[in-house]
């Protein structure tokens, strides 16, 4: 208990990247809508929730309204527990330079805040990754073989190795070199991981296709060492400080076989999302020893009348009716009318209900309401929060030239149609 009390979480929420773009055009990364109901973040801080770390801080480029109103709302630990999620957005810092320019960059120009918590140790969380992990059981193996930084790794094959940062490392795990997402066509087999390690830390073989080990960006560190690591103006930890600590310190790896998916791309967040409604998914929502947790709404069970829903996953308050649902994610608030039909969408849902006096308001200004009008049609997208989708849209269906790249309305990355939060889709758009 001691032990976990001087660890502290820093969750690195988001660059100025632009990889999960439009859905990060007017809210933090951290804020993103997932599986329905929880927000991107909900997944690290239940991670450190579940393992006995309570005080968490998450780093991000602003403090959006959501972010904020999320963190506030769901995030009370009582007075004995000293826990806290604190938020540190890069615009709040006095320098003059307003953005974090990397992972470093950002830990770094937060150090005093941190610094102040007195731990012993830091925990570094990627803000964009679907997994559950025991971090306590990652940081007694960080304790137990006296290494100054502890990274959790997963075997991997070479095709996956590309975008990862890879391992090398001796028959007990320490780790002695690392690169840092190995382009396809280069010689890494000296980066080969031994089947004795693997069975030895997992209890078990894994596929052996798997013979890479690759760094998930999750890290531990000893507080002083991180501290002394961040003094110089490296602003990367996986392209340059996790490649200098290798050489001068003992490093170790933690090894884990469990789920774990990077959802920073508009591909991987859709796909992720929508494996969560398929009849199998691989990663589990339905585990009451580790839940992950999100905003207790009090919103009221969701209405369904006369549908046909099938692997689909349909978030409380929404009311569906007459509709055709498949393979897709319902968030919470959704209103869908009469002879709509979706196959392959998340939609994110709302986050207020229309009065009757706003909707007569719509109506006059020949705006459909929020939700999934009459008859409307859509495959293959993500519908962002209150989007109003009007009557007989087909959207994702027909057989046309689709150009790649963000327009006023809508975005398409990767062939999945992104419709924006607040959107207006007029009755009858074809895109
Ligand atoms: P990437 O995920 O490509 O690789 P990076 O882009 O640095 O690394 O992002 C790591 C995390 O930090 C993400 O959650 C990202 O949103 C966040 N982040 C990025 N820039 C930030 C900034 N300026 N301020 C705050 N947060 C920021 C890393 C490692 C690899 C490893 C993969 C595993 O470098 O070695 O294999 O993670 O996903
Ligand atoms: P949730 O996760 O509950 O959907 P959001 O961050 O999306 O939360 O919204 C939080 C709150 O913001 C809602 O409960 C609602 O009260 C309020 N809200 C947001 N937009 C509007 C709006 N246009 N009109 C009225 N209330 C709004």
């Amino acid at each position: 208990m001691r032990l976990k009390e001087r660890t502290i979480a820093i969750v690195l929420g988001g660059g100025k990247g632009t990889r999960l773009y439009p859905l990060t055009m007017d809210r933090a990364k951290p804020a993103v809508p997932f599986a329905g109901k929880y927000r991107l973040v909900d997944i690290p801080i239940s991670n450190c929730i579940n393992s006995g770390i309570r005080q968490i801080y998450i780093l991000t480029q602003f403090n959006s309204a959501s972010l904020h109103n999320h963190i506030s709302n769901t995030y009370i630990f009582d007075t004995f527990s000293n826990g806290f999620v604190e938020i540190l957005a890069a615009e709040q810092t006095n320098q003059t330079d307003t953005w974090y320019q990397g992972t470093a960059d950002a830990v770094r120009k937060n150090l005093k805040h941190f610094h102040d918590q007195n731990a012993d140790y830091y925990i570094i969380l990627s803000g964009d990754q679907l997994y559950r992990m025991d971090l306590k059981d990652m940081l007694d193996r960080h304790i137990a073989c006296g290494a100054e930084l502890t990274i959790a790794t997963k075997p991997i094959s070479r095709e996956q190795a590309t975008g990862l940062g890879i391992i090398g490392c001796d028959s007990e795990g320490i780790i002695t070199k690392f690169y840092e997402k190995p382009a396809n066509d280069l010689d890494i087999s000296e980066y080969k991981v031994a089947d004795s390690l693997l069975h030895a830390s997992l209890g078990k073989h894994v596929d052996a296709s798997n013979e890479y080990l690759a760094s998930m960006g999750i890290y531990i560190f000893n507080a002083k060492t991180m501290e002394e690591v961040l003094n110089n103006d490296k602003t990367d930890f996986g392209k340059e400080i996790i490649p200098d600590v290798i050489k001068q310190r003992k490093v170790a790896t933690y090894l884990f076989d469990g789920f774990w998916e990077d959802i920073g791309t508009i591909k991987a967040f859709y796909e992720t999302n929508l494996d969560l409604a398929s009849i199998n998914p691989q990663f589990n929502f339905y585990n009451e020893m580790m839940p992950i947790y999100t905003h207790r709404r009090h919103l009221p069970a969701t209405k369904v009348n006369f549908c046909n829903i099938s692997s689909s996953l349909t978030s409380e308050g929404s009311i569906i009716t007459n509709a055709y649902i498949v393979n897709s994610i319902i968030g919470v608030r959704t209103i869908i009318e009469s002879g709509a039909s979706l196959d392959g969408v998340y939609c994110m849902g709302a986050s207020f209900y229309e009065t009757e006096v706003e909707k007569t308001a719509n109506a006059k200004k020949g705006i459909p309401n929020i939700g999934i009008g009459r008859g409307t049609i859509i495959r293959k997208a993500i519908i962002d929060q209150n989007a109003r989708i009007g009557d007989g849209c087909r959207i994702g269906i027909d057989d046309i030239p689709r150009q790649e790249g963000d327009f006023a309305m809508y975005s398409i990355h990767d062939g999945i149609i992104v419709i924006n939060k607040n959107a207006v889709i007029k009755n009858g758009t074809v895109m």
